[in-house]
């Protein structure tokens, strides 16, 4: 009896699933805008959480070998510090899975040209890359769409930037199953309400992006105590010097995100606790709460990455969970089309 009402809660359970690209260390704007949800769905218990280090993803931009390897390791290694727990929630690696290339493909057919050249990411990835305009560039959001729906997705963490490619993945979940029948879940985007959209400290009208070639407009979760408390100190503001949330007031604004979304407190809160205090205070309360915030999972991450077994056990089981998961839905997928078996 007990056993069936634990089977009946289990099935309720809605499934997670979102990914990174290991393009480098984790800024605070991926921690906020989407790991600490990761973190926070699977421990509420509510979900079925699956995560991936999206590494098909990586190479639309041209990457050096060597380098290449050890940041997927370091960025394995900085997830699970964030609180990632193969143990509730598998965290594999895309390329370990073939099922999400034979999905790209797949879904490629089944997506139009117009909707991939409207796609702002590509844009602004190709004027960043104008000499390496490749074919996966474009076709990247398929390759997303096909890792969502693999898993029957209902929820994706992800940044505000990422909306344009769930949307999309919705589109082409729909127009395939107006064809098929009811092969996909069509998932939902679960933006969160803060941290959403964290800004460059030094263009606080550009996101904050680890590929900034300003190193201090971005903090990573590596970073050093001082180093961050620095960076946060030469934050852009502007000359009212009064903490208060206003438009024009783009770096304020954004640093007043960051310590709510650290702190938990509200915008009025903040204004009221730093009323008559100048911008250099409240530099340094935004760069000590991220810097407690920050500090733990940093110290987590040196420790994993001296246990590299340890590491490559977790994605082995992970790798395992993935593969025989998603085999379904691409058999299914292939089924319907009309492949032969
Ligand atoms: P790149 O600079 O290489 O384009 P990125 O820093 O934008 O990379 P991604 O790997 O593309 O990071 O994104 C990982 C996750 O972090 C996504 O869910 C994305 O929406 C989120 N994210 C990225 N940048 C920010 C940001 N500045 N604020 C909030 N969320 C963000
Ligand atoms: N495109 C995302 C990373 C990513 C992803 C996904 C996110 C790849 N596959 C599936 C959510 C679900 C990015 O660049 N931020």
């Amino acid at each position: 009896m007990e056993n069936q009402a634990v089977q009946t809660t289990e099935k309720k359970k809605e499934t997670v699933f979102s990914a990174i690209q290991p393009s480098g260390a984790i800024t605070l704007g991926n921690y906020l805008g989407a790991i600490r949800n990761w973190v926070r769905m699977q421990e509420s218990g509510d979900y079925h959480c699956i995560y991936a280090l999206a590494d098909l993803h990586t190479i639309t931009v041209r990457q050096e070998p060597a380098q290449f390897r050890k940041n997927v390791i370091d960025m394995y290694a900085s997830i699970l510090a964030c609180g990632v727990d193969v143990e509730k929630a598998p965290f594999f690696i895309q390329s370990h899975n073939p099922n999400h290339a034979v999905m790209a493909w797949i879904l490629d057919c089944y997506t139009q040209f117009g909707e991939l050249s409207r796609m702002t990411q590509f844009k602004d990835k190709s004027a960043k890359h104008a000499d390496n305009i490749n074919a996966g560039l474009f076709t990247y959001p398929s390759l997303m769409a096909g890792d969502i729906l693999l898993y029957q997705a209902d929820k994706v963490p992800v940044g505000a930037d990422q909306k344009q490619h769930i949307e999309l993945t919705r589109d082409i979940a729909n127009r395939f199953n107006s064809i098929y029948g009811n092969v996909f879940k069509i998932p939902e985007g679960f933006i969160p309400k803060d941290g959403a959209r964290v800004m460059s400290l030094q263009n606080p009208l550009n996101k904050m992006s680890k590929s900034d070639e300003n190193v201090n407009g971005y903090v990573l979760l590596t970073d050093p105590d001082n180093v961050i408390m620095k960076k946060f100190k030469r934050a852009v503001t502007d000359s009212e010097a009064k903490v208060r949330y206003a438009e024009g007031k783009e770096g304020i604004n954004n640093l007043m995100s960051i310590y709510s979304a650290v702190t938990g407190l509200s915008f009025e809160q903040i204004e009221h606790d730093f009323d008559g205090k100048g911008y250099g205070d409240f530099k340094t309360a935004v760069g000590e709460a991220v810097i407690a915030e920050i500090a733990p999972i940093r110290k987590r991450y040196e420790e994993y990455l001296k246990d590299k077994k340890y590491l490559e056990e977790c994605y082995r089981k992970s790798d395992e969970f993935a593969i025989r998961y998603s085999s379904r839905t691409v058999e299914k997928a292939m089924k319907k089309i009309g492949f032969v078996k």
